[in-house]
């Protein structure tokens, strides 16, 4: 889970120019028209200007190299972020074609020049066709050439090294041309490098600086997607050097393993299978259950992440219920008084990736992030149907761990819907059924209406007085809630401040949560800048993206973000919320002389202060929270919530460096 400010696609104010360039003529023209769409509305190709944009800008280059992986024709890719702030993308594979264009309105143009100056350019090269890219960016490379100050392409083929250079929003400084030999470099002959350094002017919100771990939890990933792939990460600015490389032979197996490595796994083995078919319809699926209660299917298609699920994960799951439950009747562990069990009490504990590959894949769902192709849920439910049969019956002691777990899990279940039923009654009771601590806001309109989840009572009274009462609601919650990472979910739901949470909202929880049901579209939680506040934020966010996942994909889930120091301007009281805002603030004006005070907790505040830093709408600045990488996601929540001390410690003291990723 990360935050990412919601940047608007901002429209760049710069003009073609072609002031100083004697090269200038009708081609350059007709580039930027070309290209223009992009730099006029960016948000709407890479999705924001913020920095999940800016790292698109990467995938997609990556993305190019990866099909050309997948082809088969390239076993290496290399990212370096360069000193200059460039990123280059290298690959081994059989470097773009450089052969000019016979006709056409790009005609005498090299093949590669059109795939970096064209908007969608995936037009057919020498007959053979040429998929631009499989993933969800899938806007092309031209879209990098657009949003970037500069960028360089050099190709090797037959021996030569073809390159091209590309100024300020993609403008051709002369025409492809072979300017030596290739470089005799570790055995490669042929391949394609495209280094690219992003605009300043487009990403002016939040910078150009690329965050090496993000970069790595992505290659990660896609060298898990890719058996046997190379890809190699190099960072070369300045303080930041370090060179890390991903290649895994067991692919999906190890990705499994990889996730589960925090918990404790309910036995060694890991069920895996692959399946294509002549449609050219991919799978490859990875399972291993562990002692957990939570479940973690993470779909894939064609390397991209599917957060919100689809026909894959569909078919898989309807076929892993099946199955086990036919397991179980015929070797006689469910008897025939029994009923089924339910997909959730198999799922509980397990981890799976459900990775495949298919021809124009649709992205459908509020994040575009959900598999639509319908022949793909039979697809994999025949296949799962078929090999986890089949594997059941080679691994009976396993297969008897699985139906066991599943059988307890069916118990909590029970138990958790009594203990629900309890606390429906409880408030059935209590008149209008909102916890007391609860202080409501007026509105009845959820699109307006922005719950407080506060840190203590005094904060809360403090809240109370600093909130605008028609549209924001506060609810004081006490100490620390209850770990949910580390119990099964009938013991949760007894826990007095998860109750209240839940009532609050109002859109129930667990298999009974209904997204559309929640009283507020905005639930903030308001924590102190100190280390019990932030821990405190991470058992609500754990809450939440175990329990109320759909809540935080609809984007519904904020932290609040109270200043960290004040300091005084004439008689005027300024607060800056970070070190890096104390930091630009003693930019702006290198004689302050007045202290800093850094601010302890929310009650240090009286609540004009509150108000006016963290709560009143136009001039407080809220997070967003975001799931861009569910499994990634899963695991840092277990390292960090979960029972493996070790795990935590190694995580923390190894992305200590890199804390403000680190912020959810
Ligand atoms: C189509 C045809 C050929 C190469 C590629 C695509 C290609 C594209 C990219 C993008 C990044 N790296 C790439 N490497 C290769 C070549 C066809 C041929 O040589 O016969």
């Amino acid at each position: 889970m990360s935050t990412d400010t919601t940047a608007p696609a901002t429209p760049s104010s710069d003009q073609p120019s072609n002031s100083g360039n004697a090269d200038y003529g009708a081609k350059d023209i007709q580039v930027l028209e070309g290209l223009d769409p992009v730099r006029k509305r960016p948000g709407m190709y890479i999705g924001s200007t913020g920095l999940a944009g800016l790292h698109h800008l990467i995938w997609e280059v990556v993305d190019n190299s990866v099909d050309e992986a997948m082809a088969g024709y390239c076993d290496r890719i290399g990212i370096t972020l360069t000193a200059d702030g460039g990123c280059r993308v290298d690959d081994n594979g059989r470097g773009i074609p450089v052969d000019p264009y016979p006709s056409g309105p790009h005609k005498g143009k090299s093949a590669a020049e059109v795939v970096l100056t064209v908007l969608h350019a995936g037009g057919k090269f020498g007959g053979e066709g040429y998929k631009v890219s499989g993933g969800l960016h899938g806007v092309g490379v031209s879209v990098v050439n657009a949003l970037s100050e500069r960028l360089i392409i050099e190709i090797d083929r037959e021996g030569k090294r073809w390159f091209q250079e590309y100024a300020k929003g993609g403008k051709p400084q002369g025409n492809m041309a072979i300017v030596g030999d290739t470089p005799l470099a570790a055995g490669r002959t042929r391949g394609t490098s495209v280094t690219f350094w992003p605009d300043p002017t487009i990403f002016a919100a939040e910078g150009t600086e690329f965050v090496a771990r993000t970069v790595l939890e992505r290659l990660q990933t896609m060298a898990f997607l890719n058996k046997g792939l190379e890809i190699v990460f190099a960072d070369e600015r300045p303080e930041k050097q370090q060179t890390q490389t991903f290649q895994y032979k067991g692919g999906l197996v190890d990705f499994v393993k990889h996730l589960n490595a925090s918990k404790e796994p309910l036995f060694s083995k890991v069920c895996a299978f692959e399946d294509d078919d002549e449609d050219g319809q991919m799978l490859d699926i990875a399972m291993q259950w562990n002692t957990g209660y939570y479940e973690g299917i993470h779909g894939y298609a064609n390397g991209i992440s599917t957060i919100e699920g689809g026909m894959h994960v569909e078919g898989f799951r309807a076929a892993l219920t099946s199955v086990v439950n036919k397991y179980a009747r015929a070797k006689n562990i469910l008897k025939e008084k029994d009923e089924n069990l339910l997909g959730e009490d198999i799922r509980e504990g397990l981890t799976a990736i459900v990775s495949v590959k298919l021809r124009e894949p649709q992205f459908e769902g509020q994040t575009k992030a959900k598999l639509g192709n319908v022949p793909m849920r039979s697809f994999v439910q025949k296949a799962t149907n078929e090999r986890m049969a089949e594997w059941l019956e080679e691994n009976p002691a396993e297969a008897n761990k699985i139906v066991k777990k599943g059988l307890a899990a069916a118990q909590a279940r029970v138990a958790a819907k009594n203990a629900r039923n309890a606390i429906r009654r409880k408030t059935a009771l209590s008149g209008a059924g909102m916890p007391d601590k609860l202080k409501d806001c007026s509105s009845k309109n959820a699109d307006e209406s922005e719950l407080f989840i506060v840190e203590g009572d005094s904060a809360g009274g403090t809240a109370l007085d600093a909130r605008d009462p028609r549209v924001q609601a506060i609810l004081p919650i006490r100490g620390k809630i209850l770990n949910v990472e580390r119990a099964r979910i009938d013991k949760m739901m007894k826990n007095n401040e998860i109750q209240a949470l839940i009532t609050a909202i109002g859109a129930g929880v667990g298999d009974e949560y209904d997204v559309s049901k929640a009283r507020y579209h905005k639930i903030i939680a308001l924590c102190d800048a100190d280390v019990d506040g932030s821990h405190i934020r991470t058992l609500l966010l754990t809450f939440f993206f175990r329990q109320m996942r759909d809540m935080v994909e609809a984007g519904y889930v904020y932290i609040a973000q109270p200043p960290l120091y004040s300091t005084e301007v004439g008689k005027e009281k300024v607060y800056l919320k970070d070190d890096a805002a104390k930091a630009r603030f003693l930019a702006d004006r290198p004689n302050h002389k007045k202290e800093f005070q850094r601010l302890k907790g929310l009650g240090e505040m009286d609540w004009e202060e509150l108000k006016s830093t963290t709560m009143d709408p136009s001039t407080r600045t809220l997070l967003q929270v975001t799931v861009d990488e569910a499994a990634e996601a899963d695991m840092i929540m277990s390292v960090l919530m979960g029972d493996d001390v070790e795990s935590r410690r190694d995580f923390i003291t190894s992305n200590a460096r890199d804390v403000r990723n680190l912020d959810f």
